[in-house]
């Protein structure tokens, strides 16, 4: 069994004018895809082949004799969330549990919008930021380095961002405060982040 590259949730061109058909076709076709073929030749001769891409995140985790598979692993799976985390016209703010949920854990909606943008910021070099459930349904904001994703510390990811320079660099060049702005007005999908939380809570 060898895992395959997922389409897009919309057309290459569907997030233009804020992120191109040019970023988008590098980024899912060239980028998304080689982490596939890396962890589908990275597995060929492992005992982790037929496991599904969430055991072999989590099974791989912190293990050094694993990081390849780890790190294409989780590639594989951040970028995957990383589509569904935007959509044409999105942007907004969520509402029902969701909204209650953020006004709790960070005050306001604005607040929480300024604290995410802030984890994308300082995440130095390559990463994502996060917004996760804990089992309780509690909200937070992670940032992790790298193909570090919070699925690994037993949390529900809700909605990410990619702040790799792959993601924005074609459209924003090195704006990246640009282009996160840019993520949290117009693209980010809180259909996607609602029903993720209807699964914790
Ligand atoms: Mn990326």
């Amino acid at each position: 069994m060898t895992f395959e590259l997922p389409e897009l949730p919309y057309a290459q061109n569907a997030l233009e004018p804020h992120i191109s058909a040019q970023t988008l076709s590098f980024h899912h076709g060239k980028h998304h895809k080689a982490y596939v073929d890396n962890l589908n030749n990275l597995l060929s001769n492992s005992p982790l082949a037929g496991k599904s891409l969430e055991e072999i995140v989590k099974a791989t985790a912190n293990d050094k004799e694993k990081q390849g598979i780890f790190n294409n692993a989780a590639q594989v799976w951040n970028h995957t969330f990383y589509w569904h985390s935007m959509k044409p016209n999105g942007g907004g703010a969520p509402g029902g549990k969701l909204a209650d949920a953020i006004t709790q854990a960070f005050g306001s909606f604005d607040s929480f919008k300024e604290q995410f943008a802030q984890a994308g910021a300082t995440q130095f070099g390559s990463g994502w930021a996060w917004l996760v459930a804990d089992a309780n349904g509690a909200l937070a904001i992670r940032k992790t380095p790298n193909a570090e994703t919070p699925l690994t510390n037993g949390e529900t990811p809700l909605i990410t961002m990619d702040v790799w320079e792959h993601a924005y660099y074609l459209d924003f060049q090195n704006a990246r405060p640009k282009y996160m702005n840019t993520f949290l007005e117009s693209l980010v999908n809180w259909d996607f982040a609602a029903q993720n939380f209807e699964n914790v809570v």
